[in-house]
Order: C-alpha cells, then sequence, then structure tokens
C-alpha cells in the first residue's frame, strides 16, 4: 500500500481545485498531512475520533466525532478517504452559509430520512455537551433537553415536531451558534 497513494493524481487534484474552495497549493499540503496521520490513505472512525479528543482533552467527543464521521463519510464505506476529507473541510471552513447549513442538516439528520426529530437534534446537542466537558452552570437554561426544545420552539414552524430542511435554514440563521459548532477548531464550539 502507500506508494500508489503517496501522491495525487493530476485528474483529482483538478477536481478537487473546481469542487472545493481550496487552491492547488493549499489541498497538496492538506494531502500531506492527511498521508502523515493516514499513510495507507484512509482515515478510520477510530483515527477520526482521536483526533477530536486532542481538541478536547477535557470532555468525551467520542459521540460527537462518530456522528460528524458519518457526514465525512460520503460513501458509507466506514473510512474517509482524501476527497472526503477535503470537500467537507471544504464546506465546513469555507462554504457559504447556505452550504454550512446543508452540512449541518445532514449531521442533525441522523437517519437520513430528510427531517430533523427531536430525537436526532437531542442526539447532537447532548453529543456536544459530552465532547466539550461541561457540566450545566445554570440547570434552568443549560440542559441539552432545554436547549432542543428552545431551538424547536424557535425553528418547528408547523409544529410537526420534526424539522425540514427549509426550517432548519430558516432558524439557523437566527442562532448562529448552530453553525459555529461544526466547526473543527475549538474556540468558536461555543455552543454552551
Ligand atoms: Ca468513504
Ligand atoms: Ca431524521
Amino acid at each position: 500500500m502507500g506508494k500508489h497513494n503517496s501522491k495525487l493524481k493530476h485528474d483529482i487534484l483538478d477536481k478537487l481545485t473546481s469542487e472545493t474552495y481550496f487552491s492547488e497549493k493549499e489541498i497538496r499540503q492538506w494531502h500531506k498531512g492527511f498521508l502523515k496521520d493516514c499513510p495507507n490513505g484512509l482515515l478510520t472512525e477510530q483515527g477520526f475520533i482521536k483526533i477530536y479528543t486532542q481538541f478536547f482533552p477535557n470532555g468525551d467527543p467520542t459521540k460527537f466525532a462518530s456522528l460528524v464521521f458519518r457526514v465525512f463519510d460520503e460513501n458509507q464505506d466506514g473510512s474517509i478517504e482524501f476527497e472526503e476529507f477535503i470537500r467537507a473541510l471544504s464546506i465546513t471552513s469555507r462554504g457559504n452559509l447556505d452550504e454550512k447549513l446543508h452540512w449541518a442538516f445532514r449531521l442533525y439528520d441522523v437517519d437520513n430520512d430528510g427531517y430533523i426529530t427531536r430525537q436526532e437534534m437531542y442526539d447532537i446537542v447532548d453529543a456536544i455537551y459530552q465532547m466539550v466537558g461541561q457540566e450545566p452552570v445554570n440547570e434552568d437554561e443549560n440542559t441539552p433537553e432545554l436547549r432542543v426544545k428552545k431551538i424547536f420552539d424557535q425553528m418547528d414552524k408547523n409544529h410537526d415536531d420534526k424539522l425540514t430542511l427549509e426550517e432548519f435554514k430558516e432558524g439557523s440563521k437566527a442562532d448562529p451558534r448552530i453553525v459555529q459548532a461544526l466547526s473543527l477548531e475549538p474556540d468558536t464550539t461555543g455552543i454552551a
């Protein structure tokens, strides 16, 4: 293994340059770093969790990282290849608001049926709390249950207890923390 993966083929590089917001040079740099961490060119769920653990040493990011992993792994073959990695990174770091929200929707819609239920929203919010490792300071505001209730009160316009992409987009524009929580950078994960 290793050798045939060690250089980005020209056609792939061209494709990624047009599909993402990264320059050819940036993609090459990311690719180098990616191969350093994943010499066989595949990022596993365990490896992905390990990256999150470095960023969140005080909490347990396992649940959140697994949920995010699903969205990165577009072809659902159980590992993230470089193309999937760089496309997700492009959207979460440089995508416009609409792209970020669509990506976020895929994260929250855990079973991929086109709706976010309260349970799905709770799973993500709870995972974020676990990751940040913060005990709720003010019980009245800071529990995952209350946060989900607040989000649904705000977003679920037709009160059917599930959010469509449209409801989610509209509501998220009023609450930027939802988008911020997606970033891989720990200092912008200010959900709590
Ligand atoms: Ca994959
Ligand atoms: Ca769903």
